[in-house]
């Protein structure tokens, strides 16, 4: 039987440096032989990726939490019946650029939504599916907001949020690491250089114990 492929994600606020690290991190499991498959979130699919621009998208309304929620859960549904469960049980890995912890983190902790309501959509949703590891980058607001400022990109809507949701959106992150074990919290206001060596680090040590041709 295949023994079923391992869950990486990735997690952090906007400016924590996913994007960069995401790369040291496929680019070690591709060094060490494992078959991978790296997405995203919102998004991985057709379906997924266009209400991830629905959610990104500057609208003329408010749009509440709640919605924000629905929306996120709807497009990971799709995300994890098309491409993730299909994978892991091929014996893929997967390497996913934020996942359900970012849920907690923005909708519940940023926005408010009770916790309990995202934990019962997690629950329907996701079933027992969990990442096995998760890289969480950690950076103090001011200098994640000091670099997102230095992008050319012109910021979503997420992005426009006050200082005081990000605020809130560390603390839940910080939160759940202390909950789940699974989570290796990274100090992300490091030199990249030094962020990089930490994150190949951690997945080396999961590699070494998960990986049967390592
Ligand atoms: N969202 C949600 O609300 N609920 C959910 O359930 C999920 C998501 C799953 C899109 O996510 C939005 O979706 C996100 C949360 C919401 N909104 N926000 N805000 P995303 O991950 O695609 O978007 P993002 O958070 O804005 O990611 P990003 O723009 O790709 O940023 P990043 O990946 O964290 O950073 P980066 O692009 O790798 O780095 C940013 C810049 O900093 C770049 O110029 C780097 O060169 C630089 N950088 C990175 N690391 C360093 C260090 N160590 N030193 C110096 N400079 C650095």
């Amino acid at each position: 039987m295949t023994r079923r492929g391992r869950f990486i994600t990735l997690e952090g606020s906007e400016g924590a440096g996913k994007s960069t690290n995401m790369d040291a991190v496929c680019d070690h499991l591709a060094a060490c032989g494992v078959d991978y498959y790296p997405t995203r979130e919102p998004g991985g699919t057709p379906m997924a990726e266009a209400l991830r621009n629905l959610l990104l998208s500057r609208w003329e309304e408010s749009v509440s939490g709640l919605s924000e929620l629905l929306v996120v859960f709807a497009a990971r549904a799709q995300h994890i019946e098309n491409e993730i469960i299909p994978r892991l049980q091929r014996g893929q890995w997967v390497v996913c650029d934020r996942f359900t912890d970012a849920t907690f983190a923005y909708q519940g902790h940023g926005r408010k939504v009770p916790l309990a309501r995202i934990e019962q959509l997690e629950t329907w949703v996701q079933g027992q599916l969990q990442p096995d590891l998760t890289l969480y980058l950690d950076v103090a607001v001011e200098v994640a907001q000091r670099r997102v400022d230095a992008r050319e990109a012109e910021k979503d809507r997420l992005e426009l949020e006050q200082r005081d949701f990000f605020t809130r959106v560390r603390e839940g992150y910080l939160q759940r690491a202390e909950q789940h074990k699974r989570i290796v919290v990274i100090n992300a206001g490091q030199e990249l250089a030094q962020v990089q060596e930490d994150v190949v680090q951690v997945v080396s040590r999961f590699v070494d114990q998960h990986h049967k041709g390592s």
